[in-house]
């Protein structure tokens, strides 16, 4: 069975990881999201891309979701100490990711190609692809101003309230190679619990992956990312409070208008399922948190099988 993904950071990569477990990952792409990218001390950052690399890889920290297990911060300090900037912190063993990527980048590969490089490096079977070759930024206006995604999330620990989302050179992007070609020839295509605005926004912001979905012919199944209206981490429910008007169901399911035919949603928000069936989405009942390895991969089982009621 061809599984493509749509996968933000570290909610998304935790549930690849059940994902591999129940799907052959051979089987599996990954489209994931680049509005998050940025340059700092001269390094280009995929941080979502990463992620993904590093949770697939068993190379990932745990406790933060970003970042790699064991590192060390040696090269960000003396950094610091010669007046480089440190607010986007970065290991020494991730800044080698960043060092590689960064040099192909600038000798005009694209990022699709090396991020197979970096993958393949790092033992990955998935194939991962960013949405887009091209450079898309996301920016999110708020009270204090027009903000880059990174200055607002990590710089200003997204404490500001969002009043519209934009991403920069969306209208010009095209989608990476493989991305429409992996959409066309999926059995189902999935959502990650991810945000829909800020992870999941910039993907479909590529007007030809947006419709690509809106074409499908595989079923598309998203999983919200919040739990009794609350985003387990970040700020996805203050987002959908401010832009959509509420946390319950019914608003993440208005996030994918026209694009998904089921939404997975936690028992604790079930109260909510019939909201959803109404706008014709399926509403698939099931625990979504990923607290351990067994649970990511029981959400990604319920999932993959959540196709079988749509048919
Ligand atoms: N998140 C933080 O909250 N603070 C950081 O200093 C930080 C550094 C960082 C470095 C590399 C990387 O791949 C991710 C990093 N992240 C950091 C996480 C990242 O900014 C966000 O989790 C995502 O962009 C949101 O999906």
């Amino acid at each position: 069975m061809k599984v493509v993904v749509l996968s933000g950071g570290v909610g998304g990569a935790r549930f690849l990881r059940g994902l591999v477990e129940v799907v052959d990952p051979g089987e599996v792409t990954v489209i994931g999201n680049v509005g998050d990218d940025l340059e700092v001390l001269g390094l280009h950052v995929s941080p979502d891309l990463d992620s993904i690399v590093y949770t697939l890889a068993g190379l990932g920290d745990e406790r933060r979701g970003w970042g790699r297990a064991g590192e060390t911060w040696n090269a960000l300090a003396a950094a610091g100490e010669l007046g480089g900037e440190t607010w986007f912190q970065l290991g020494d063993r991730d800044i080698g990711l960043h060092l590689v990527r960064t040099q192909a980048l600038g000798w005009g590969e694209p990022l699709s190609a090396v991020t197979k490089r970096l993958a393949a490096a790092c033992g990955l079977e998935i194939v991962l692809l960013p949405a887009t070759d091209d450079r898309l930024r996301t920016w999110l206006a708020t009270p204090a101003g027009d903000l880059p995604f990174q200055t607002w999330f990590v710089a200003r620990g997204h404490r500001d309230d969002v009043d519209a989302i934009r991403f920069e050179g969306a209208e010009r992007a095209t989608a990476a190679p493989g991305v429409l070609d992996a959409l066309a020839a999926a059995d189902v295509i999935l959502i990650a619990p991810s945000n829909p605005y800020v992870s999941i926004g910039p993907i479909l912001a590529v007007s030809e992956i947006r419709q690509a979905l809106a074409r499908r012919r595989a079923p598309v199944v998203a999983v919200s990312p919040l739990v009794g209206g609350r985003a387990v981490k970040g700020p996805a429910d203050r987002m959908l409070e401010r832009l959509a008007g509420g946390t319950s169901p019914v608003h993440v399911a208005g996030c994918y208008a026209g694009l998904v035919d089921a939404l997975l949603i936690d028992h604790a928000d079930a109260w909510g399922c019939a909201a959803v069936e109404a706008t014709g989405v399926r509403a698939v009942v099931t625990s979504t948190l990923m607290t351990d390895c067994r649970a990511s991969r029981r959400l990604a089982e319920t999932a993959v099988e959540a196709v079988a009621v749509l048919s």
